[in-house]
């Protein structure tokens, strides 16, 4: 240990982007006199408007988080039988899936970005089949025209997990364009918060009103019911604060940006780290920054050593969804996502991190890599 490079106070993975307390605070004012709170309120609406004009998207719906806008995208689909996805993900995508009475046939991820592997995926179709659950892990685009291809081949319905992947682009084309749906996380964790939050786009304006009463238990007008929905509006206080953290989002990006570029600078010629780097034609969001230890047993020395320093650095995403305990899946069919899971670990990133924090975090990191080499463990 170098007592020097340890920090006063914890450094977590990440840190909810706060705005001013006054911006804030003038905007919730109005709830006091309006007396309207939740249920597609005046904040509601203005901030689905500034979305829309911000993410250059024409359907959004938003919901109360990200998890029931996942669900409540697959119910509105009327899948049934299989859906193909990744194990190399929250446990929320896994989750959604077997909540819609969906079964997940797990596909194995590639070795450049850890995402759902395109090529392994036609070879999982059956005839149960119906969906393709794909996420974007760490706001990284999957192969999107690739499977979109496949999809239209077998006929299949393409919802993307963009939880990570708030603001990304692919060549000026804004990521919730692909697909059937997208769902996206407004979490206090997240690139992008509304406190707790979820937004969905899709591609077919003929759901909007169905994903609206979905969300609302199924009502379709005062006097029926036309779903077995769920309630998961979004309330004004979460749009309050997602109006708020919109004014700065690009200036946000554009710190992180700098952190990324700073942890890139600081670990790039170490060996046994494999870095992620920028994807040419794709605005990046620096939502995570994972790196893989590629020495058998280096990911869990350095978690630990880390937090001696109090740097507290998280396994995303460790165990695999294909090999927890809730369920009884196989995780041997997919060899990669275990080799990345056991490898993988997420430094800390956030809009306020300072950049001599992070040299801190990578002298330790080097400090550690460098004695664990030396004595050979
Ligand atoms: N799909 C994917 C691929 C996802 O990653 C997620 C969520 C979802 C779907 C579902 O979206 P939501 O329903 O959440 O909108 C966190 C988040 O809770 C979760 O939103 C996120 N993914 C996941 C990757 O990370 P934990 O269990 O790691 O959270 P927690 O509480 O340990 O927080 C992480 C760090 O953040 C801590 O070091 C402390 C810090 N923190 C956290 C909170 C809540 C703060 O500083 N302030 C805070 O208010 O899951």
């Amino acid at each position: 240990m170098r007592e020097e490079l340890i920090f006063k106070e914890n450094i977590n993975v990440t840190r909810p982007k706060m705005p001013e307390f006054e911006s804030y605070s003038d905007l919730i004012k109005g709830i006091w006199d309006r007396r309207w709170l939740t249920n597609n309120g005046p904040l509601h609406e203005r901030f689905k408007e500034e979305l829309c004009q911000y993410l250059g998207l024409n359907n959004i719906e938003l919901f109360v988080n990200g998890h029931l806008a996942l669900e409540t995208a697959l119910k509105s689909l009327e899948l049934e039988g299989e859906v193909i996805t990744t194990p190399f993900t929250f446990v929320s995508t896994i989750h959604a899936i077997t909540n819609c009475g969906l079964k997940p046939i797990f596909c194995d991820i590639e070795m450049d970005y850890y995402n759902i592997d395109y090529k392994k995926i036609e070879e999982l179709i059956t005839e149960k089949t119906t969906a393709i659950v794909a996420v974007h892990v760490f706001g990284n685009p999957c192969a999107v025209k690739e499977i979109e291809e496949i999809a239209k081949k077998h006929n299949l319905k393409v919802i993307y997990d963009a939880a990570h992947a708030f603001a990304v682009e692919i060549n000026g084309q804004p990521i919730g364009s692909f697909g059937d749906i997208s769902m996206f996380s407004f979490h206090a964790t997240k690139v992008f918060n509304s406190i707790e939050g979820g937004m969905l786009s899709f591609s077919d304006s003929n759901i909007k009103s169905k994903l609206m009463s979905l969300k609302n238990f199924g009502i379709t007008s005062p006097e029926s019911i036309g779903y077995v929905g769920t309630n998961a509006k979004m309330n004004e206080f979460q749009s309050a604060m997602g109006l708020c953290n919109l004014k700065t989002i690009e200036e946000d990006i554009k710190h992180r940006k700098l952190i990324f570029d700073e942890y890139i600078n600081n670990l790039q010629d170490i060996d046994g780290i494999k870095l992620l780097k920028e994807i040419d034609g794709v605005k990046h969001n620096y939502s995570y920054f994972p790196i893989i230890l590629t020495e058998d047993g280096m990911r869990n020395y350095i978690h630990q050593v880390l937090k001696k320093y109090n740097v507290i650095s998280r396994k995303y995403f460790y165990p695999l969804c294909n090999a927890i305990d809730c369920y009884d899946f196989d995780e041997s069919k997919t060899p990669n996502a275990i080799y990345i899971s056991e490898r993988v670990l997420s430094l800390p990133i956030y809009s306020d991190l300072k950049l001599e924090d992070v040299r801190q975090i990578c002298d330790i990191i080097k400090y550690e890599i460098g004695d664990i080499n030396e004595k050979q463990l």
